[in-house]
């Protein structure tokens, strides 16, 4: 096992990453910009490093200054959170020639999955379902009407560089089709330096319903159920629930081990998630992401396994410390995201907290880098806490949302608590009727109704 672990990164993931390590009995380096010096992970850390100004690409994306610190304080791996230079292919070649061990997938599996044609390509042939498309990269307009002409409208035009929802062009008529290609093409090059685009045929009201899976790198994978992630903005998930409302345990079972077969054939190792938009019963893959992801600590509640720890012991050498048959799911587990954004407009809203109380008591999980007077600098992301609860049923989950919500304080800082507030109230939440759309006609028609 380790005995020092570098964290590449920032805010309440490094603090996540810092606490599975002290578990573990490994000593933790915390890394860090000149703005984040009085971070809270940087205070809890065992040693901390500078490694730069603010912005991101001189500090916490800066591949020199992150090996410089590993040599310096002598840690052996490297943690990298999420986002950052988590699914950075270049990164983790460059950590492994330094000796460092990248605490991941290897190179070649994140650059496989971050091509988004491959990717699909290689689950389709491991048996993973996807949504009805082109076969790889449409070269021009007249392959796009074929292609589009035989799965039928609407379609939608995805760039292979992309993902997360960027590069992505709807054409619902062939009328509509020429433009679609064309800006859809030009956008892939501006924004990834890549052109190359695939079409698939556009679903209308899916949920999006994403598979933990794990794999050890010797050809073992378990998978841990799905996450609910349908509520999002602007392709920013906002709350995330697992079980999903509309998974039985036999679907579940079904997909999980068709995820768990596919990456252990391919020899994955370490934590991913793989994507799918669900419609009418059924499973889509869209996109797997080679990361822990914000919203793991919904899966953590319900089935009881440290991720980050099982990240660790694999980039190790360890084994899983869990089998597929020791893996049940337990209760419901939500999860709201708190941004330091305004309402209604989501407006980023840095600043200093001038009060800060985290609910607690049974089932109630808060991760969070926030302290009194702490900062909220202008230059990240603008995500400051994690509620999570966990509870035996979905009613009983919501209820302890809201009396989780009602004790929580954040002041000083404008935050989304109330929009949560807001959400419990309504009954398609209450009821789980929701799909990807939801939270955007919701929001649209909340900010016309206050108009009027
Ligand atoms: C789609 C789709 C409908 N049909 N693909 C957006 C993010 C990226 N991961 C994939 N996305 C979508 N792909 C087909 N064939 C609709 C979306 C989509 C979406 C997906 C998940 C969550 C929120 C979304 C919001 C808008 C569009």
């Amino acid at each position: 096992m380790f005995s020092k672990v570098l964290i590449a990164n920032r805010g309440e993931i490094a603090l996540r990453i810092h606490r599975a390590c002290k578990e573990m009995g490994i000593a933790t380096v915390a890394v860090h910009s000149t703005a984040d010096a009085d971070a809270m992970h940087v205070r809890m850390a065992d040693e901390s490093v500078c490694i730069g100004p603010p912005p991101a690409h001189s500090s916490y994306l800066s591949m020199p200054n992150l090996i410089s610190a590993c040599e310096i304080t002598g840690a052996e791996a490297i943690h990298p959170g999420y986002g950052f230079l988590s699914e950075n292919a270049t990164f983790v070649q460059i950590v492994e020639d330094h000796g460092i061990t990248f605490i991941g997938p290897s190179a070649e599996h994140i650059r496989l999955m971050g091509d988004k044609i491959t990717a699909k390509e290689t689950m389709r042939n491991l048996g993973v379902p996807c949504v009805p498309g082109s076969e790889g990269g449409v070269p021009n307009l007249e392959e796009a009407r074929k292609v589009a002409k035989d799965i039928g409208y609407p379609v939608i035009i995805k760039a292979t560089a992309g993902g997360g929802g960027r590069g992505m062009k709807l054409a619902r008529t062939e009328a509509e089709l020429e433009r679609a290609f064309a800006t859809a093409r030009a956008e892939a090059k501006a924004a990834f330096g890549n052109d190359e685009v695939y079409l698939e045929k556009f679903l209308g009201r899916p949920r999006h319903i994403e598979i933990q899976i794990f794999g050890d790198g010797k050809g073992n994978a378990i998978h841990l159920g799905e996450r609910d992630c349908s509520l999002q903005r602007r392709h920013q998930k906002v709350l995330e629930e697992a079980p999903s409302p509309v998974i039985d345990a036999a679907t579940r079972a079904g997909i999980g081990r068709t995820c768990a077969d596919a990456i252990a054939k391919m020899g994955y190792s370490g934590a991913g998630t793989i994507e799918f938009l669900y419609e009418d019963g059924e499973f889509y893959f869209i996109e797997m992401n080679t990361r822990l992801q914000v919203e793991h600590p919904v899966t953590e509640a319900i089935y009881d396994v440290d991720l980050v720890q099982e990240q660790i012991r694999v980039a190790a050498g360890l084994p899983l410390s869990i089998r597929q048959e020791d893996v049940v799911p337990n209760g419901h587990a939500i999860e709201c995201r708190i941004n330091a954004e305004r309402l209604p407009d989501f407006r980023a809203s840095p600043g200093r907290i001038r009060a800060y109380h985290a609910p607690g008591g049974l089932g109630v999980r808060m991760d969070s880098a926030l302290y009194h007077g702490y900062v909220v600098p202008p230059h990240y992301d603008s995500l400051i806490a994690k509620l999570i609860v966990h509870a035996r049923t979905r009613e009983l989950a919501l209820a302890r949302l809201g009396r989780a919500l009602s004790e929580l304080v954040v002041d000083g800082v404008d935050n989304t608590t109330d929009l949560f507030r807001a959400l419990l109230d309504e009954p398609a939440i209450q009821r789980g009727e929701y799909d990807i759309h939801w939270l955007e006609h919701w929001l649209a028609q909340a900010a016309g109704s206050e108009e009027n």
